[in-house]
């Protein structure tokens, strides 16, 4: 059985956040991209995410209905686009292809997000070193490499619950991802098939997100 959820967290930027999140009073554009080798879960988590937009706690205070439709989808050039509301924010989620024909579409959609879910097979051990390389290719993008401080990773060890799922902590390990790791990131175990663990990686980005200057 794969561990239960459990979270690491970089120990930079633990600054409490602002007590009025700016998601809080008016509704904003959030775009995130979610990175991965193929497998891992990227989509579902992200349908996932937009089967509870409109619901769960983060939509309590919304009286606004889901608006949860595909933006744009785009196979031919392995991106996928979807849009749908959580609460106050709007987010657009931009599935990444992990296949490196693909790469030299990066730039646009990284220069333009705002947050990053890095989402891993936990169950995988033997890919783990092709994710490392992936982050690695990753986090030298040029639209990346400069964005130290405003550009959060949400790390997700999913598939928590198969056997043979290596934990958080371990992921950060295998990943490579310590106290040296220079954007804000937290790793959390997930369960794409039943939402376990999103919930808490998406509050973090979010909040982190709206603390960020790089926020329109
Ligand atoms: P990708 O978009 O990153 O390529 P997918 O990955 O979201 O398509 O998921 C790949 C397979 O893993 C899917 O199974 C999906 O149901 C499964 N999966 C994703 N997340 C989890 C999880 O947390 N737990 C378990 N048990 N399975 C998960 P299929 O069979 O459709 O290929
Ligand atoms: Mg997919």
């Amino acid at each position: 059985m794969g561990g239960g959820a459990s979270t690491a967290a970089s120990t930079n930027g633990t600054k409490p956040a602002p007590k009025r999140s700016m998601f809080a009073t008016k509704r904003e554009d959030c775009q995130i991209l979610v990175v991965g080798l193929d497998n891992s879960g990227k989509s579902s988590v992200i349908a996932w995410l937009k089967s509870t937009s409109g619901k769960g706690p983060s939509n309590k205070a919304s009286a606004t209905a889901s608006t949860s439709a595909p933006l744009e989808v785009v196979p031919t050039v392995g991106l996928q686009l979807e849009e749908f509301s959580r609460g106050s924010v709007n987010f657009k989620f931009i599935d990444m292809s992990g296949q490196s024909r693909y790469r030299e579409l990066w730039g646009s959609y990284f220069r333009e997000a705002q947050g990053v879910l890095f989402v891993v097979d936990a169950t995988d051990r033997l890919r783990m070193a092709v994710a490392k390389d992936e982050l690695r290719l990753v986090l030298n993008h040029e639209q990346v490499a400069h964005r130290l401080n405003s550009l959060p990773f949400a790390f997700l060890a999913n598939k928590m619950d198969l056997d043979g799922a290596v934990d958080s902590i371990e992921l950060a390990v295998l990943l490579g991802v310590d106290e040296a790791f220079q954007h804000p990131w937290l790793m959390v175990s997930t369960c794409a098939t039943t939402g376990e663990g999103i919930e808490q990686a998406m509050s973090w980005l979010t909040e982190k997100i709206s603390a960020s200057t790089s926020c329109p």
